[in-house]
C-alpha cells in the first residue's frame, strides 16, 4: 500500500499537517478551543484530506502511533508557540485512533510529551470516535481515565453515528460529547436527529460535560442549539478548518 510506505517518510518531510477549526461557546462568544485536522500535501496537486488516509492507518497499530506521537507532538509545540504569543485558544483537540489508545505505549507517549513539554496538559483535548471507544470499552474507559487525571480533558466524537447504547456511554470518562454532523446537520427537519441531540444533552448532564455541536454550518441551527440548552458549536458557520497562520489570522481578528 502506498500509505503504508510512504507514511513515516510523510512524518518526516513535513508532508503531514494540520489544518485548524474552532470551537465557539455560545453563552460567552468566546473561542474555547479548536479542533486540529490532519492533511497530506501532495507534490504538485494540493493536499489529501483524512477520509482518503485514516481508515488505512487505522487498521494498523503501528501507524497509529506514528500517526499519534506525530499529533501529541505537534499540538504541544502549537499550544507553547500560541501561549507564548498570548493567544487565548482554549483547548486544542486531537483525534486519537483507538488502535493507538490500546496500545501499551500509549500512556509512555502520552507522558513524553507531556514532560517535554510542561503545562501542555491544561491546553488539551483527546478526541475518540464513539465507535472506536465502544469496541472495547473496558480498556477504553481505563485509559481515558488515565488521561484525565493528567488535567487532559476526553471527548466524544461523532455521537449517535456509533448507535451506542446510552448505558454503555455512561461509562467512560468524559468532558466533551460532540454530536455528529449528520444529526446538528437534520436537527430542524428529522425528529430522530432531534432525538439523538437530546440524548447527547441528557448524556452530557449526568456527566458534567458539554456538548459541541459540529457541522453547524446555519444560523437557524445556532438558534435552535442554544433554545435546546446546547452550549458549543463548531461549523463553517463560524469558520473552516484553516492552517496555522489562517487561523490565527482569524483569532486575532474574532470580536
Ligand atoms: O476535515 P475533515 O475532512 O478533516 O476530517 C475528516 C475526518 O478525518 C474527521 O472526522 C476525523 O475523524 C478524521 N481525522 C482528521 N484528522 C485526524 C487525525 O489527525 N487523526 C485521526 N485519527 N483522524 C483524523
Ligand atoms: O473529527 P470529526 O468528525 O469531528 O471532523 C469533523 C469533520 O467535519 C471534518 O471533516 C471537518 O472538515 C468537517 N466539518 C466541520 N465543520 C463543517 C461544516 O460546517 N459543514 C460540513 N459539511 N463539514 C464540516
Ligand atoms: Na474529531
Ligand atoms: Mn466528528
Amino acid at each position: 500500500y502506498q500509505v503504508y510506505r510512504e507514511l513515516p517518510n510523510a512524518l518526516a518531510s513535513q508532508a503531514l499537517f494540520l489544518h485548524y477549526q474552532p470551537q465557539i461557546d455560545l453563552a460567552t462568544g468566546a473561542v474555547i478551543g479548536v479542533e486540529a485536522l490532519v492533511r497530506w500535501r501532495h507534490n504538485g496537486d494540493g493536499f489529501w484530506m483524512p477520509n482518503s488516509f485514516i481508515p488505512i492507518i487505522e487498521r494498523d497499530a503501528a501507524l497509529s502511533r506514528q500517526l499519534g506521537r506525530f499529533l501529541l507532538h505537534s499540538a504541544a509545540t502549537a499550544i507553547a508557540r500560541w501561549r507564548s504569543d498570548h493567544y487565548a485558544f482554549g483547548r486544542v483537540s486531537i483525534n486519537i485512533c483507538a488502535r493507538h489508545l490500546q496500545h501499551s505505549a500509549f500512556l509512555d507517549d502520552l507522558d513524553e510529551t507531556l514532560d517535554r513539554y510542561p503545562g501542555t496538559a491544561a491546553y488539551l483535548t483527546l478526541e475518540l470516535t464513539e465507535t472506536q471507544a465502544l469496541a472495547d470499552l473496558d480498556k477504553s474507559a481505563r485509559v481515558l481515565g488515565e488521561v484525565r487525571k493528567r488535567g487532559i480533558h476526553v471527548s466524544l466524537d461523532d455521537f449517535g453515528s456509533g448507535y451506542a447504547s446510552l448505558q454503555h456511554v455512561r461509562e467512560l470518562p468524559l468532558d466533551v460529547i460532540k454530536l455528529d454532523l449528520q444529526f446538528v446537520q437534520n436537527l430542524e427537519h428529522d425528529t430522530e436527529a432531534f432525538a439523538v441531540g437530546y440524548a447527547a444533552l441528557t448524556l452530557a448532564e449526568i456527566h458534567g460535560a458539554k456538548v459541541v455541536a459540529e457541522g453547524v454550518e446555519e444560523a437557524r441551527v445556532v438558534s435552535l442549539w442554544r433554545r435546546l440548552g446546547g452550549e458549543v458549536i463548531q461549523g463553517y458557520f463560524f469558520a473552516k478548518p484553516m492552517g496555522e497562520r489562517d487561523w490565527l489570522d482569524w483569532l486575532a481578528r474574532y470580536r
